[in-house]
């Protein structure tokens, strides 16, 4: 079989369809190369005291794991000097990180959940890296967080890796979703699938069930159905999957369909569901939609959602857009 390296599906694609500029093939390599290095500290687990909890915590009040603080600082440091970018935001940073003044400044910003799955990585289950890529807006001079607040549609790349048995790292430039397995010997990135497209239909879902008191009515409703199986409405049986690692739940969902949802719910109205539109919601559901599939906070296109808040959380509903479908009717309804 001839290998496909990273770089020369980029140059390629750009040569064929005009949607990857040196500036963003030199952002998405670099983003990769740090992707690389971050899987081997992930590798390294109690080898490389990278495991355990960090005595900090983000602005979301969650406590940071080593690796989280790790990822962060691997990925701000690989893309500050490249000259691609304005700017970076991450999850792990309250506000947005400018490109120091040292170094040129490009027309792209960055945005990242350095490492997603956080509770997972103590455990030795997949975790991932989750990014998405704006253009600054014409004539920004200082970044701010108000030049980030554009939705979903203008993202130009998103992608993430996911550190498993395998390390792969998944790309959307707008032109369909290809995968690429890391070869840990030569430490190239190899294209192993493309054009991923998720089924319509799906019998699989991911949700977490604990949650299931706080539900609003709509999803009580959805997953009550799900559950009945071929004694209820649906007439056919469903199975349940829940990672807790996003990256590895939507992984299943590229390869063989179904359907992942983070509601919103009962709790604390101010914070709607536990994932961040910015860094986490918007590349993903990117990703999806360019693999034939949907993401919804279950009223609208996730993409289409004008931002107002760096770290905004959005209920989030995707996958296999038939499931989608049902249980975005189920919150318009009437
Ligand atoms: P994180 O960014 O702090 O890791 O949180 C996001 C993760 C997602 O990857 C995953 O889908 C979800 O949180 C799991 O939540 P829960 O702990 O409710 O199962
Ligand atoms: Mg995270």
């Amino acid at each position: 079989m001839k290998r496909v390296s990273l770089t020369q599906y980029l140059v390629e694609e750009q040569r064929q369809h005009n949607t990857i500029p040196a500036e963003l093939r030199l952002l998405i390599e670099v983003v990769a190369r740090a992707c690389k290095t971050i899987s081997h500290s992930v590798g390294k687990g109690a080898l490389g005291e990278v495991l355990g909890t960090a005595e900090t915590e983000n602005i979301q009040g969650e406590v940071q794991k080593k690796l989280d603080i790790i990822s962060n600082e691997i990925l701000l440091e690989a893309n500050e000097w490249g000259g691609h970018l304005a700017a970076m935001a991450s999850e792990e940073m309250e506000s947005i990180h400018p490109i120091p003044n040292r170094y040129p400044k490009g027309e792209y910003m960055l945005l990242f959940d350095p490492l997603d799955g956080s509770s997972n990585i103590d455990v030795n289950v997949s975790i991932g890296t989750i990014f998405s890529v704006l253009k600054a807006p014409e004539g920004m001079a200082q970044p701010t967080e108000a030049d980030f607040m554009q939705a979903g549609t203008r993202q130009v790349a998103a992608g993430y890796a996911v550190y498993g048995p395998q390390t792969m790292l998944v790309l959307t430039t707008g032109n369909g979703v290809n995968c690429f397995t890391l070869d840990r010997e030569m430490g190239s990135w190899v294209l192993t699938q493309r054009d991923i497209q998720i089924p319509a239909t799906t019998k699989e879902f991911a949700i977490n069930m604990s949650n299931q008191r706080h539900w609003h009515a709509p999803v009580q409703r959805y997953i009550s159905e799900l559950l009945a199986g071929d004694t209820g409405p649906r007439g056919t049986n469903f199975n349940m999957r829940w990672i807790a690692s996003m990256v590895a739940d939507v992984h299943r969902i590229l390869n063989r369909g179904g359907i992942f949802m983070y509601p919103a719910d009962t709790r604390d109205t101010s914070m709607p569901g536990k994932l961040r539109l910015m860094y986490e919601a918007n590349p993903m559901a990117f990703i999806v939609e360019q693999a034939g599939g949907a993401a919804t906070d279950g009223k609208q296109r996730i993409m289409d959602i004008q931002p107002h808040k760096l770290h905004q959380r959005v209920p989030v509903f995707l996958g296999s857009r038939d499931e989608v479908a049902v249980v975005t009717g189920y919150h318009t309804e009437g």
